[in-house]
């Protein structure tokens, strides 16, 4: 428990510092986070699918999973869900069975890559029934997202080949942008399509769509209402994931944004357990995106969610822990002093410049987030508010096998 004397002695030390705290804390009374329905379910490895007791039945439960961790944590409003994963007979019944929790249904994900038929990709199969079943697959998410009031189209697509030769790079180039034009036309008239990239896996030889300028490419063909989406467990290691962030925001092409953390491939650890300060210069490009008004639109419009597929933690608790990680990264990241990193960066003072973020960087803002929560009338800790409460106890009601991948 953080005392209201450190807190106060926090504020001063910021304030004295010039930070703006009253500017700082509406930030992060405003931040929304997205969190997934298939991050409540069972999930695993390629190896195992792990399963819990207490893990949701059905899309209803996973609702109300994420509208606890709403409920904790302030910031998390929404969720994304998964086609068919969240199938139900009665779309407009979801909606409002969410809206009864205190929740609206965030971006609409179509599946690609569970269906035998597209072991050899989907948009981009060699024949042309696949290609269609894929593409009505889709539509069909876009009718789901007009019954759910959801503006978020997000495209995540497993193909690829396994082997050179397998398939004819440059005709599946061509599938992928004729599907995403199909697509884009039918998009409801708010709604954004993001498209995700991935280097490898499931493909292991060549994937349709490995990288952001791939994305950025169909992006710009389609228009306006095509965002890129970076999704933080999809690149090769080492590579500059806030460089990348800071070019597609510039180009106001950065529409949706996956956390999770990983310590060689994809999404199955959770955010910012491995390499805070990576969250940490995201999360700076981001900040200093919503400052510039050049980038400040795109900035703001970026759908932040969380696409985490934790399999051996608690899924309620693992779920808390990220949105806190979240919230430390961008609260940092509201602390860099901007004009005095400018003015070292425009004085070519190396040393400053790299001191100065990195200063941000090591503040404690926990007395911070424990002052926004009080003033949003949340608990000071969310994790342990929800290990105390009824609510993990309530849900083993729901026992072993619930739903999963
Ligand atoms: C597969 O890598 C993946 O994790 C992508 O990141 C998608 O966003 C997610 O699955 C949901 O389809
Ligand atoms: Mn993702
Ligand atoms: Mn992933």
């Amino acid at each position: 428990m953080i005392s209201q004397a450190e807190i106060k002695l926090w504020v001063k030390v910021q304030e004295d510092k010039g930070i703006p705290v009253e500017t700082v804390k509406n930030r992060l009374k405003n931040l929304v986070i997205e969190t997934p329905s298939w991050g409540y379910a069972d999930c695993g490895t390629r190896f195992k699918v792990y399963k819990q007791v207490g893990v949701p039945r059905n899309p209803y439960e996973k609702l109300e999973d994420a509208a606890e961790v709403h409920r904790l944590t302030g910031v998390c409003p929404k969720v994304a869900i998964h086609i068919p994963w969240d199938k139900v007979d009665d779309y407009s019944h979801l909606k409002s069975y969410a809206n009864e929790l205190g929740l609206g249904i965030g971006a609409v994900n179509p599946n690609l890559f569970q269906d035998d038929n597209f072991v050899l990709g989907s948009v981009c199969h060699p024949r042309e029934e696949v290609r269609k079943k894929a593409i009505s697959h889709i539509l069909e998410c876009v009718e789901i997202m007009k019954l759910v009031g959801s503006d978020v189209l997000s495209l995540w697509f497993a193909d690829g080949t396994n082997y050179p030769g397998q398939d004819h790079i440059r005709k599946r180039k061509r599938y992928m942008l004729e599907a995403l034009s199909q697509i884009y036309e039918a998009l409801p008239e708010n709604a954004r399509m993001l498209i995700e990239y991935k280097f490898f896996e499931p493909a292991f030889y060549h994937t349709d769509l490995a990288d952001w300028g791939m994305s950025y490419n169909y992006c710009l063909k389609l228009g306006e209402r095509a965002q890129v989406l970076v999704d933080l467990g999809h690149h090769a290691q080492g590579t500059n994931i806030p460089h990348i962030v800071a070019l597609l925001l510039d180009e106001g092409k950065l529409g949706g944004f996956h956390f999770n953390n990983r310590k060689y491939a994809d999404d199955d650890l959770m955010v910012g357990t491995i390499d805070p300060y990576e969250l940490f210069l995201v999360c700076n490009e981001l900040i200093d995106g919503e400052n510039d008004p050049a980038t400040a639109e795109c900035a703001r419009n970026i759908t932040y969610m969380i696409d985490q597929c934790h399999s051996i933690e608690s899924k309620i608790p693992a779920m808390i822990k990220s949105v806190v990680n979240i919230q430390t990264a961008f609260a940092k990241a509201l602390l860099v002093q901007r004009d005095a990193l400018r003015q070292a960066q425009e004085e070519g003072d190396v040393i400053r410049s790299e001191s100065i973020l990195k200063d941000a960087f090591e503040t404690d803002v926990r007395p911070l987030l424990a002052l926004v929560r009080e003033e949003m009338g949340l608990p000071q800790d969310p994790l342990a508010s929800y290990l105390q409460s009824e609510y993990p106890k309530k849900i083993l009601e729901r026992g072993i096998g619930g739903q999963g991948w």
